[in-house]
């Protein structure tokens, strides 16, 4: 990090169903969509670990735009997002953003999608407190197996539905076993987080830590144990599925 771009890949988690806030908020502009699909725009660095998607992850407080991206696609993602994705061809035209509706995080919560891989059907958009409007697309795709930060996240959201204003349906989804490690097992993240006594997102000191340990040694010593490319390395298997996903038209490469 900090010399260069960083070179993430983009994820595309198709709306299924929305939230009543967002039904509403965009029923108007229903004849705007006629013929394509609207999908939350997730920027990863691990697409190695989509097979282990459990839901999907925005600010409550942050504002996000649908874009026209061509005569199939609408993106939905933050503006910044947008702007970066329209130099690098994802746009109408070069340079140009289209947008189409603005819609407030809050009002995306419980909405359904699909995420790409996924043992799961459909998963549900959720809050998560620490995302970035500055980093990426502003959406997370939630990885509980391997990232301490959506595990704990997670939890909170399955211990206080109540509080975070969901339906617990919406976040009663296991993590998913996808790589093993010798170090932490097939569950990295939740087992880094009960070994550092992580209770919650707001912890951010340890799961900075947890953050660290768990992707390197997922990198350097994983191996995968689910999927496509089950029995690989982690480093062998990072490229051939970021390519699956490109060439199934479910993902593409984003840098900022
Ligand atoms: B990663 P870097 Cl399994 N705000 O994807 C906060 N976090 C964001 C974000 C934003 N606006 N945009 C992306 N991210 C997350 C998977 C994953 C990720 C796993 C393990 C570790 C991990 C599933 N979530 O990231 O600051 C996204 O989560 C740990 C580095 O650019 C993205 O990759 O290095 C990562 O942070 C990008 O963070």
């Amino acid at each position: 990090e900090g010399v260069g771009p960083q070179e993430y890949t983009g994820i595309k988690l198709k709306v299924i169903e929305w939230s009543e806030k967002a039904k509403s908020a965009v029923v108007s502009l229903e004849h705007l969509f006629s013929g394509k699909s609207i999908f939350l725009v997730a920027a990863t660095l691990r697409p190695e670990t989509m097979f282990g998607q459990t839901n999907c992850f925005v600010g409550t407080e942050i504002t996000y735009g649908l874009f026209k991206i061509n005569e199939t696609d609408i993106f939905l993602c933050t503006k910044r997002a947008a702007r970066n994705m329209a130099f690098q061809g994802y746009s109408n035209e070069r340079g140009v953003v289209t947008q189409i509706a603005e819609i407030k995080g809050a009002d995306l919560i419980g909405t359904k999608v699909k995420a790409p891989l996924s043992k799961y059907e459909d998963v549900y958009v959720l809050p998560m407190e620490n995302v970035l409007p500055t980093k990426g697309t502003g959406v997370v795709t939630s990885v509980p197996s391997d990232s301490p930060d959506d595990f704990a996240t997670l939890q909170d959201l399955k211990k206080k539905p109540e509080y975070y204003n969901i339906n617990p349906a919406w976040a009663n989804f296991e993590p998913i076993p996808i790589i093993n490690t010798s170090t932490y097992g097939n569950l990295a993240a939740p087992t880094v987080c009960q070994q550092k006594k992580i209770n919650s997102q707001k912890d951010r000191v340890q799961l900075a830590e947890a953050k660290e340990l768990v992707y390197k040694e997922g990198f350097y010593n994983g191996t995968m144990i689910y999927g496509d490319y089950k029995g690989r390395t982690v480093q062998e298997a990072k490229p051939l599925i970021k390519d699956l996903l490109i060439s199934t038209g479910q993902g593409f490469v984003y840098k900022e």
